[in-house]
């Protein structure tokens, strides 16, 4: 079944896309579509997912995958959250967006840099469908003061888990797939696309 991943955003895709296919859907990124972006007026990621999703089904006439995650930091009172792609103002970039933040905690002591990574990833079968599917992961871990590793993307760097001794970006695909907040979720979506 051909499906829109409704993602500008090329970590998504590579997260997300190769996974989804080994599942057996025929996905399509939005940007090979002609699928532009969508203003995120929501104030949850529920609420973003479907705004984009809807828009990408809309366009294209194809069922809709999208995710709108962020990572949510305990002593920023969860900020940036929702924000997290611009945290640094708009259209600013992964660097930019990572730098804003090891800023902002400069002064938070190492025992308060608790964190999470919060993703939905909703799937409509058509524009105005009633019923859409909606998962949820979360992926707990801690600020780190400075950057490390060269995988993945967004704050990957900056974000360590304690019990694998590493960061995010110096996991690999397959090791981040099986524990992040889009893995969860995505083990979840193929679960109910299963039974449905
Ligand atoms: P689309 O809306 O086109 O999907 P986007 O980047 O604007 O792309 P979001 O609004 O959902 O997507 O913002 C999510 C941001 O949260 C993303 O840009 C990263 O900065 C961060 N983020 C989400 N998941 C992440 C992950 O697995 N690793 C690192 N950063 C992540």
């Amino acid at each position: 079944q051909n499906v829109v991943l409704a993602t500008g955003n090329a970590g998504k895709v590579s997260e997300l896309a190769g996974l989804l296919r080994d599942f057996g859907l025929t996905i399509t990124a939005q940007t090979e579509l002609g699928v532009g972006s969508v203003e995120e007026t929501g104030l949850t990621f529920i609420e973003n997912a479907l705004i984009k999703a809807r828009h990408a089904s809309r366009v294209t006439g194809l069922p809709a995958i999208a995710d709108d995650s962020g990572l949510a930091v305990d002593a920023l009172q969860g900020a940036p959250g929702i924000y997290s792609a611009r945290y640094a103002g708009e259209g600013s970039s992964d660097t930019d967006n990572l730098a804003r933040l090891l800023a902002a905690m400069q002064d938070v002591p190492d025992d308060q840099r608790q964190a999470a990574f919060h993703c939905v990833l909703v799937y409509l079968a058509h524009a105005d469908d009633p019923t859409p599917i909606v998962c949820y992961g979360r992926w707990p871990g801690v600020i780190t003061r400075q950057p490390r590793g060269q995988e993945g993307f967004g704050y990957d760097p900056i974000f360590y888990i304690p019990e694998q001794q590493k960061c995010a970006a110096e996991m690999s695909k397959a090791e981040k797939a099986a524990l992040s907040h889009r893995g969860q979720a995505l083990q979840q979506l193929m679960e109910a696309l299963r039974n449905g």
